[in-house]
């Protein structure tokens, strides 16, 4: 006798002493389990930066709040093109306007409350095509993720920031200098471990006329939001070839160099927060089964989808976070 059989039988009746003991008794085995799994941390993640040599990489990402891996450790470059590629037909079927690296970018049709005079964002890329998946799926970029969020992150967004050169906008930054991390009213972010953290694979080369990521290094280390103006002066850019996976921490102050060249800076952001935050944008539940069954257990993971929170009336689904949760921590 299960607590769906004894709910399925007797729909519309109170239930019976023994009944409820059986319900009792389930719940208890079931917590022992969760207890047990709760309390497992990942506990591969140096272990996985060791095997792919990335040791020095997350050292400077702890030291200085940023790091760039180079393409050759990152990804094979038709993998790079596939994505740009994908990124300009994407760009092109929201925006009802063609698409190319050589030419200025345009958001056409596709305007949201975060297009501005030289850039707008491509958002909820995830579910555009399998190469996406793919890319949350690459060993680099998950062991560095984990690394920074100890494991306890979730992808909340996957975008591409469209930019180009508009001679109409003179300032050095096109986009002020912030830290990703929600903190307190007064701006301060937590010091010891990451609220969120970000990265980004960079799809045509970055140089501070190419409008790259501005970066202030160190800044992590001070453990709050940029007071208005703050920071311009110490702010870097963070040059980097096509292919390369740019990484920063939740605290990092940084924003954007304005592009002064023709042509289109591309990126595609995969931004990460810790699993008791909500995320940007919507995977938890929207993420299909056939999905999740061709991919990997952290995949999986770092959607949330072993994560109950969000139900209604029915109360939680703890079996389908179970399921994960278990599959996850066989793998890892
Ligand atoms: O790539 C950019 O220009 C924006 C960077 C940024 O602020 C972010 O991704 O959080
Ligand atoms: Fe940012």
């Amino acid at each position: 006798m299960t607590e769906q059989s004894i709910r399925k039988a007797k729909p519309d009746v109170a239930l019976t002493r023994d009944q409820l003991k059986v319900i009792y008794e389930q719940r208890k085995a079931a917590r022992g389990a969760m207890s047990k799994l709760r309390k497992q941390p990942v506990s591969n993640i140096e272990e996985r930066i060791a095997a792919l040599d990335l040791q020095s990489y997350a050292l400077e990402l702890d030291v200085k709040g940023y790091t760039v891996i180079p393409p050759k450790r990152v990804a094979p470059p038709e993998f790079i093109e596939r994505v740009t590629q994908t990124i300009l037909r994407v760009a092109e079927e929201r925006t009802g306007v063609s698409h190319q690296l050589e030419k200025p970018g345009n958001p056409g049709k596709y305007t949201t409350e975060v297009t501005n005079g030289d850039a707008y964002l491509l958002f909820y890329l995830l579910f555009e095509d399998e190469v996406f998946e793919e890319w949350l799926e690459n060993p680099v970029l998950g062991a560095m993720i984990d690394h920074m969020m100890r494991g306890h992150g979730q992808l909340s967004s996957m975008v591409a920031f469209v930019r180009w050169y508009n001679e109409d906008m003179d300032e050095k930054l096109t986009l002020g200098l912030h830290s990703d991390s929600p903190g307190s009213p007064e701006g301060v972010i937590p010091l010891g471990y990451n609220l969120v953290c970000n990265s980004a694979l960079v799809l045509t080369p970055y140089t501070e006329e190419n409008g790259a990521l501005a970066v202030v290094p160190g800044s992590h280390r001070l453990a709050r939001q940029p007071l208005p103006g703050e920071g311009i002066d110490d702010a870097v850019p963070v040059e980097a070839e096509t292919g390369s996976l740019i990484l920063w921490q939740g605290g990092t102050w940084h924003g954007a160099f304005r592009r002064t060249t023709p042509g289109i800076r591309l990126n595609l952001t995969s931004y990460h927060c810790h699993k008791m935050l909500k995320t940007q944008e919507r995977y938890q539940y929207a993420v299909p089964d056939e999905m999740l069954a061709r991919r990997s257990a952290r995949f999986a993971r770092i959607l949330g989808a072993d994560d109950v929170q969000g139900w209604g009336k029915e109360g939680p689904d703890y079996k389908r976070g179970f399921n994960y949760k278990v599959r996850t921590a066989e793998a890892e």
